[in-house]
């Protein structure tokens, strides 16, 4: 595997969680196969279980890993083609990524969108242009329109805990206090659209995801409707997409309560973290039986592990070796 950016990037997502499993019954199995190769982790905004889990899960391979907070410890990036540096961007894309990938034989790239401009965001430039300056195999940490490995890992929690063969999983949104990208959704209910669950999105007006990630998803936006005789609820918030990248409602009754809870069968409440205490999901369900925050962090180790597994072993075995040298 090359490239780890999108659920259409994996030919047999069973098979990925079945890897993902496997690595999580037994995490050092494979202790050898990423000896002297090194995995780096760049981000361009914050982290805390992308980063470590992803850490992890390279060390558990035995993998070499460097991290870096580019946009603090590195130079300001220009990623603008053909213009003139002679602003305050010091290094272009082009030759900072080119760099990296003398140094890595995998990388890992994060880059949220901009939520000013839909087009740029949605032709996903800056994550686009990493892959291809720097040569190597690349995972996505999170981009503008999707979190991959954050779905995968909501993915092995469903399957790891659910009780029927057809699941429903339902997507709400949630209110915040800040425009946040819409990838955790999209890329949600992209791994969703590929299961046979039973898939329903709510959200108020104004919040449609965009078409191609919405897919064939049963839509309402009657909060109450969706949640009756769920077995997950996934709850997250996202701005706008129509209005791209505003703010529409703050309406604190989308806010996931162990009344609504009552609605469901019984259901596991998911959040990708970090979460907006007793503004996106209640004290109550985070402290309570039917949170599953924990599980899906916990798996987003295995996840990482079974992509990079995927990598090491698939670039190895189509006799290239992932290293330039
Ligand atoms: C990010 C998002 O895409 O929604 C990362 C989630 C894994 N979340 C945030 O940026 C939350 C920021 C906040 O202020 O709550």
């Amino acid at each position: 595997m090359k490239l780890f950016s999108s659920v259409n990037d994996v030919t047999n997502i069973h098979q990925l969680v079945s890897e993902a499993l496997a690595q999580k019954k037994n995490p050092f199995a494979d202790e050898l196969l990423g000896k002297h190769k090194t995995l780096g982790l760049i981000f361009l905004n914050p982290s805390l279980r992308t980063r470590l889990s992803t850490q992890k899960a390279a060390l558990n391979l035995g993998m070499q890993v460097m991290v870096m907070n580019l946009d603090k410890e590195g130079w300001a990036l220009e990623t603008q083609d053909g213009i003139i540096m002679n602003g305050t961007t010091v290094e272009h894309i082009r030759e900072a990524a080119g760099v990296m990938g003398e140094y890595c034989d995998i990388i890992g790239f994060r880059s949220f969108p901009g939520l000013v401009n839909r087009e740029e965001d949605y032709s996903e430039e800056i994550f686009s242009k990493f892959v291809k300056f720097c040569g190597v195999p690349v995972i996505s940490l999170e981009s503008a329109t999707r979190h991959p490995l954050q779905s995968l890992a909501d993915l092995i929690t469903i399957e790891e805990l659910k009780k029927t063969a057809k699941p429903k999983v339902v997507l709400t949104w949630a209110p915040h206090v800040k425009p946040l990208p819409q990838a955790v959704a999209n890329s949600f209910a992209e791994w969703m659209n590929k299961t046979d669950y039973d898939f329903v999105i709510t959200h108020p007006e104004g919040y449609n995801l965009a078409p191609e990630f919405v897919g064939n998803a049963i839509l309402t936006h009657h909060q109450d409707e969706a949640l009756a005789g769920a077995d997950f609820v996934y709850v997250k918030n996202w701005s706008s997409y129509e209005d791209y990248g505003k703010i529409l409602t703050n309406d604190e009754d989308w806010m996931m309560t162990n009344q609504k809870l009552k609605l469901t069968n019984n259901a596991g409440v998911m959040h990708c973290l970090p979460v907006r205490r007793g503004l996106e999901l209640s004290h109550e369900i985070l402290d309570g039986p039917n949170s599953l925050v924990l599980n899906q962090a916990n798996n987003r180790v295995w996840a990482a592990q079974a992509v990079l597994k995927m990598c090491l072993t698939q670039t190895l075995s189509e006799g290239e070796g992932l290293t330039k040298l």
